[in-house]
């Protein structure tokens, strides 16, 4: 792997068969969630997602995902538990998947010396047992973050219930990356046509409106160290922010926003750090650079959910100087997760 630049893939998604097997079985549960449907079609391949076999490629490692890597030049990835990792079991099943995922995740990184690193999977809605499980993921496991896939039972990281989460990650000093699942029950409705519930719009808007209910709460105020992920070219949320401002501050004056010490765009340019996961759009990277830095921008692929052959071409192809795109290769994702630099 003596390509001119090391690439780091920093949102690559697997799974493993108890998991598979469990989401499979919860996804015919009675409910009407969002990412019912699609967990039909990834996980029992049903009509919709079943053909295209995303799930092989979630559940494989040694075979075809280290030869896509070698193929292109991938020199490590960044993996987790792909969406909506274990927060659509019971806490108890979740608590349980997430430690097996975990443990699961680390023989991978042992087998396959630098390349992969592991973001850790935990279940939310028992913070005091997921704060354990990050301490042993990053203490045991020796992982390099946390990934939490948006809302559990439709609530948000900005409730205090989930704080000893942000806490921890703040205080172990590792980022959690906020990743899609298909939109809250309250704000899914009109998302479930045409097939808008996930990657084509819903996840972007279930994302986004996160990172913005994290942002406008106030919540950053208690974890101003706390560093947040969030993949497909920062689901649009930078191309918001001079509204955001405007808008939040004449709120904040009338009393319709919460009072917060730091501007929408303070909070995002000072916690926030993005990646072009599934957007391979050359104007999208110009303008995410010019306005986040080019320190705050990662390359991800989004395997197996996006082909890897044109996420290296578009990033080969990115009009930036080589010490730029040597940053959103891999320099960002060295010092953001921490990752030892090639040849260490
Ligand atoms: C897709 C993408 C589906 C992701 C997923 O199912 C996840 C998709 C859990 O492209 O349809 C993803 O991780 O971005
Ligand atoms: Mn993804």
């Amino acid at each position: 792997m003596a390509g001119k630049f090391r690439r780091i893939a920093t949102e690559e998604a697997w799974s493993i068969p108890e998991v598979a097997e469990k989401i499979r079985e919860v996804a015919y549960y009675p409910g009407d969630n969002a990412d019912m449907y699609l967990m039909r079609g990834v996980y029992d391949r049903q009509p919709g997602y079943g053909t295209l076999n995303f799930l092989d490629g979630l559940l494989d490692v040694d075979s075809q995902r280290v030869a896509e890597m070698d193929k292109y030049g991938v020199d490590m990835a960044v993996m987790a538990l792909t969406a909506p990792g274990v927060q659509l079991f019971d806490a108890d099943t979740a608590t349980e998947m997430a430690t097996l995922a975990n443990d699961r995740l680390a023989e991978v990184i042992r087998k396959h010396p630098g390349r992969f690193v592991g973001l850790a999977t935990m279940a939310p809605h028992s913070p005091k047992r997921a704060v354990k499980e990050m301490e042993r993921a990053i203490k045991e496991l020796n992982f390099n973050g946390f990934m939490i896939n948006s809302h559990t039972n439709n609530e948000y990281l900005d409730n205090p219930k989930y704080w000893p989460i942000l806490e921890a990650a703040e205080a172990l000093d590792y980022p959690l990356y906020i990743h899609p699942r298909a939109a809250s029950d309250p704000m899914s409705g009109p998302l479930r046509d045409y097939g808008m519930d996930a990657a084509m719009w819903g996840y972007g808007v279930e994302v986004g409106t996160h990172a913005v209910r994290i942002m406008a709460s106030g919540t950053l105020d208690h974890f101003p160290k706390l560093k947040i992920v969030i993949g497909h070219m920062g689901e649009a949320v930078h191309f918001w922010l001079w509204r955001l401002n405007f808008m939040n501050s004449r709120s904040q004056k009338v009393g319709r926003a919460k009072k917060t010490e730091l501007s929408m765009a303070e909070y995002f340019h000072r916690n926030f750090a993005i990646t072009t996961s599934g957007v391979e759009d050359p104007l999208a990277l110009e303008y995410s650079i010019k306005k986040l830095g080019v320190d705050n921008v990662m390359w991800a692929i989004d395997y197996p959910y996006q082909p890897t052959e044109p996420a290296v071409r578009f990033m080969d192809e990115a009009p930036l100087s080589d010490e730029d795109k040597a940053k959103v290769y891999a320099g960002n994702a060295e010092r953001i997760f921490k990752i030892a630099p090639a040849g260490n």
